[in-house]
């Protein structure tokens, strides 16, 4: 799904910076690579979480990749790439943090004109690139509070990695 210092799709730009996920669903019809594809049930709130079943063989799909924007920001988005579950027991869990990522397409100005959700009310996606065009840890936003003026973000919306938690378990 994103490859750490490298360009981020259009796909995933536009879950980063709009919250759409359809673009990346869509891949499972066009992409062989992608075998399946699902969607989560909406917005999870801080502390609160979601639970999503996939049916699949372990043969074709040894991989699992999960993303979900980071409301409340510019283009930071939670997730993990090429996760390996081909090898998970039937009834065995694997456990991990998330890291929050920049996707690197949208420069990290926190103004409400660009910021969608409720903070911002701005613009999610659009198709230019004014960041460093490369998916990297995301260092946090500043918000008005600590100094950025400009912030439509206040000292409660900060956050620090990891973002999510992910629990995969092999139910069959
Ligand atoms: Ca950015
Ligand atoms: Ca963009």
């Amino acid at each position: 799904m994103f490859e750490v210092g490298q360009s981020a799709s259009v796909e995933l730009e536009h879950l980063a910076e709009g919250g759409s996920n359809a673009e990346l669903l869509a891949l499972s019809g066009s992409d062989d690579n992608v075998y399946t594809s699902t969607s989560g049930k909406g917005l999870i709130m801080p502390g609160a979480s979601d639970s999503i079943t996939l049916t699949l063989s372990p043969e074709q799909a040894k991989y699992l990749s999960v993303a979900s924007m980071f409301v409340n920001t510019n283009d930071a988005f939670v997730g993990e790439t090429g996760l390996s579950i081909g090898s998970l027991a039937s009834g065995e869990a694997f456990v991990m943090n998330m890291n929050v990522w920049d996707s690197g397409t949208e420069g990290n100005d926190e103004l409400a004109a660009t910021i969608p959700g409720p903070a911002g009310g701005g613009e999610g996606f659009n198709a230019n690139r004014n960041d460093d065009d490369k998916v990297t840890f995301h260092p946090g936003i500043v918000s008005k509070d600590d100094g950025l003026a400009t912030s439509a973000l206040s000292a409660n919306h900060r956050f620090l990695n990891p973002g999510a938690r992910i629990t995969i378990t092999r139910i069959e």
